[in-house]
């Protein structure tokens, strides 16, 4: 868990073209450390919102055959780009009304406002007393950004010069181990916004990895994590990346320890070996020095960086070495292009902004609990995963951020699987279930290993899938086919199911960098509309404390006296009678 940094002054700064002002209904921006300088405006009671609510009434029968069937240009109007991504968002249930609406919604919201003051580096994230500026870590050389009156791109750029530097040191193989061996094997430690981004990244961009090398991952305390991910390797041609923000995380000081005592072991107890096989990723030089690390090999990034906002950042450092420094500054380069985009395009032809409104709109009025994000490109396997922790960690939240309970649903649950194995699946209750669930369609134009007709057969499915669940198959054409009348209900499909379908040309670093700040960015808009912090996480917090008075008492010699509810110290009890 991050912890507040206390106090300091007022972030200014300027220096990503210019930045208009815009009317907010949430003045609690935190410009000045974070004090609440005027009520905001409820959000049920925003004009639009009452509006969108009368709208949703008379728009909820209708069905989106109907809506294609009144505007054959549709399919082709309900699209907006962004470089070469691609939204068709004309499979979604909404009119021009609709649209109109929601982009009133963001205006009456101040989301122009708020991503001024995202980008200028404000203390937004207002419990911590943090800016948030991930869009910093991918600013080209020669930006501006200034936090407490510091210019903080060059520091930025000084750290990704010293990741290439080390990158480039253990690919070319002139870094040697202890032994004089050259690494082979590179194992990142971390957890959360520290795992599962370099895990998303280096599956994604896995084609352009480095084949003669072995990457692994270990972030589970359960110790099946580490000992699977060492089995096989020699300590002699392994390092280890200890990625950790605060360098105190309870899972990665644990693994980090593990992996010390097995790499030593490895040169019969020889300490001096830890020079040569382990680096860290981490703000906390100090404890780091205490691990053993030492801290030429540290490598810095910055409290206003969030931990799942963080693969750009030195915490990408595993990816760096497995696709190579060029390649991640092409996905900086990515991620770059899709922030001036959220910057700059007007909202309605703005990504983020129009995928963070649809999602408002399914979870705030259709009352949909849920959205799938169904990649059709193997490669994107973890993306799910990874964007499970950035939206849900975003936007779970139940307080506004004048800290007032909300009476509207905030962050919807995000769940997915690459396509086509998610259709001999769980597509069922998407198709046919009784839930509104939805879906993100994600698609490459090209693949990177064209293989006969995969590709056409994958991309005919990703399309299908999305034409079944709007258009469905009536009573009348199931009857048709000749099915019997008693079978005929099983065979109906409703249709009216809403997806989006995001089609890119092909999966680069580049093109992995927009779709994850369009994702990003689609987080940041729903967390203004719904008035939340979308960048601390206080949930996390009581699990971790009360583990840590749990600790003792499982490992104590003698019966501890327990003090829990009486489940919990039966639960206590038992796993110790049980473990002998
Ligand atoms: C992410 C969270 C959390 C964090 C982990 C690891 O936004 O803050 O997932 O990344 O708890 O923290 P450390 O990097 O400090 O070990």
């Amino acid at each position: 868990m991050e912890t507040a940094e206390q106090g300091g002054g007022a972030p200014r700064g300027f220096g990503l073209g210019e930045i208009e002002m815009g009317t907010s209904a949430t003045s609690t921006s935190g410009g000045q450390g974070g004090t609440a300088e005027q009520t905001a405006t409820p959000l049920t009671s925003l004009k639009a919102w009452k509006s969108l609510r009368t709208h949703y009434k008379k728009l909820q029968q209708t069905h989106l055959r109907d809506l294609f069937a009144g505007d054959p240009e549709r399919g082709e109007r309900m699209t907006a780009t962004a470089g070469d991504i691609f939204l068709d968002y004309s499979k979604n249930r909404i009119t021009d009304e609709t649209l109109k609406l929601l982009l009133k919604l963001a205006e009456q919201s101040g989301l122009r406002g708020r991503i001024d003051a995202m980008f200028r580096g404000d203390r937004i994230n207002i419990t911590e007393k943090r800016a948030v500026l991930h869009v910093a870590l991918r600013a080209p050389r020669g930006a501006s950004i200034v936090v407490d009156g510091e210019n903080v791109v060059p520091e930025v750029h000084a750290v990704l010069d010293k990741m290439t530097d080390f990158s480039n040191r253990i690919r070319s193989r002139e870094w040697k181990g202890y032994t004089g061996r050259p690494i082979r094997n590179v194992i990142n430690v971390g957890i959360g916004g520290s795992d599962l981004g370099p895990v998303m990244a280096y599956e994604a961009l896995k084609h352009y990895s480095d084949r003669d090398m072995t990457f692994r991952f270990v972030s589970n305390v359960d110790g099946t994590d580490f000992a699977e991910a060492v089995r096989d390797l020699d300590a002699a041609e392994t390092l280890f990346i200890i990625s950790s923000k605060t360098f105190t995380t309870l899972e990665t000081m644990t693994n980090a320890h593990s992996a010390r005592a097995w790499s030593v072991t490895g040169f019969d107890g020889d300490e001096k070996s830890v020079a040569r096989h382990f680096v860290a990723v981490s703000t906390n030089a100090a404890e780091v020095a205490k691990f053993g690390i030492d801290t030429a090999n540290m490598f810095g990034f910055w409290d206003w960086v969030g931990g799942r906002y963080s693969m750009d950042s030195a915490i990408g450092l595993s990816t760096m070495v497995a696709i190579g420094p060029e390649n991640f500054r092409a996905m900086l380069d990515g991620f770059h292009q899709m922030d001036e985009h959220f910057r700059t395009a007007p909202f309605k032809q703005n990504l983020p902004v129009l995928l963070g409104l649809l999602t408002v709109w399914y979870a705030d009025f259709f009352g949909a609990e849920t959205v799938a994000v169904l990649p059709y490109e193997q490669y994107l396997k973890r993306f799910p995963a990874y964007l499970q922790q950035l939206t849900m960690e975003s936007n779970g939240k139940h307080v506004t951020l004048e800290g007032t309970k909300v009476d509207y649903a905030t962050g919807p649950i995000y769940w997915g699987e690459p396509g086509t194995n998610g259709q001999h699946s769980f597509y069922q209750l998407i198709h046919q279930g009784t839930r509104l669930i939805p879906c993100d369609f994600i698609a490459f134009a090209k693949t990177l290993n064209p293989l006969g007709r995969h590709h056409d057969m994958l991309m005919a499915n990703v399309f299908a899938q999305a034409e079944a669940l709007a258009f469905g198959k009536t009573a009348e054409q199931v009857k048709a086919e000749g099915t019997p009348d008693w079978l005929a209900p099983h065979r109906v499909f409703e249709g009216n199911r809403p997806s989006n379908t995001i089609l890119a040309d092909e999966l680069t670093p580049e093109s992995l960098g927009k779709l994850v700040a369009l994702y990003e960015h689609s987080v940041f808009t729903q967390g203004t509309i719904w008035q939340i912090n979308s960048f601390d996480q206080w949930g996390v917090e009581l699990g971790k404390v009360l583990a840590q008075r749990i600790i003792p008492e499982l490992e104590s010699g003698g019966e501890p006296a327990l003090e829990h509810d009486s489940s919990t110290n039966n639960l206590i009890r038992r796993y110790r009678r049980a473990k002998g």
